[in-house]
């Protein structure tokens, strides 16, 4: 079985984004630990079956990342669930799961969940609008991290800076402060340089828009952090 907690590298595909089968293929042949299925916006069940289908012809592990109650189907190795601890509105932080477990309860394989303490940096990402954010600060971000680790025991903390490039200096800082919680980055990766270098502070990168943009740059970005270790 997989391990989650040995991820370094994990592309994440947009089902309301158009990839062809020969740029999928290389994906999941690339040597990266899982493909995420997830996005913010329009997220329909057809979309999430459709992509579930395809990389489900490769060996690599692929996880739902719920957005919606609406698109969650079983198939999956994993689900993710973004729990939005800068979110103003309850329902981003433990509503919208309470739906969920209340419709999928019975039926859950518990050992398939992971809770991701999502913490989204980026002010001009759809996430941060749609999950009505505030903007944390440096120490704000510490803080959240801590709570993910040692009042919710989350399996991982993930910093959220889709679309830019976020902050190293505040990605390392959140690194000291997490030992047992994966530290997830993700956002604005687009070359190898860039994937090492947050890499060297995260646990894990995920590498999303820069497939869809460049997939040369989004291939090299796996090797770029295997070979690191
Ligand atoms: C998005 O964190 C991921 O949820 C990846 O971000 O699309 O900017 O690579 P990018």
């Amino acid at each position: 079985m997989y391990n989650v907690k040995t991820w370094e590298h994990v592309f994440k595909l947009d089902p309301n984004k158009e990839i062809s089968d020969q740029d999928l293929e290389k994906l999941c042949d690339s040597g990266t630990d899982a493909i995420i299925v997830g996005g913010t916006d329009d997220v329909t069940l057809d979309g999430v079956l459709d992509l579930l289908a395809r990389v489900r012809r490769y060996t690599v592990p692929v996880v739902l990342e719920i957005s919606n109650l609406d698109s969650i189907t079983p198939g999956f190795d994993f689900y993710f669930v973004p729990m939005v601890l800068n979110s103003n509105n309850k329902e981003w932080v433990m509503d919208l799961q309470h739906q969920a477990i209340r419709e999928y309860g019975d039926i859950m394989d518990w050992e398939e969940l992971f809770v991701e303490g999502y913490c989204i940096l980026n002010e001009d990402a759809k996430a941060f609008r749609h999950a009505e954010c505030n903007l944390p600060d440096h120490e704000d971000v510490i803080a959240y991290a801590r709570m993910a680790e040692h009042m919710f025991k989350l399996p991982i903390f993930y910093m959220e800076y889709s679309g830019t490039y976020g902050d190293e200096a505040l990605v390392e800082d959140v690194k000291q402060v997490l030992d047992e919680t994966r530290l997830f980055y993700g956002g604005g990766i687009t070359s190898p340089d860039e994937a090492k270098q947050m890499k060297a502070h995260a646990d894990c990168i995920i590498v999303g828009n820069v497939i869809y943009d460049n997939i040369k740059s989004a291939l090299k970005t796996v090797k770029a952090v295997k070979d690191n270790n």
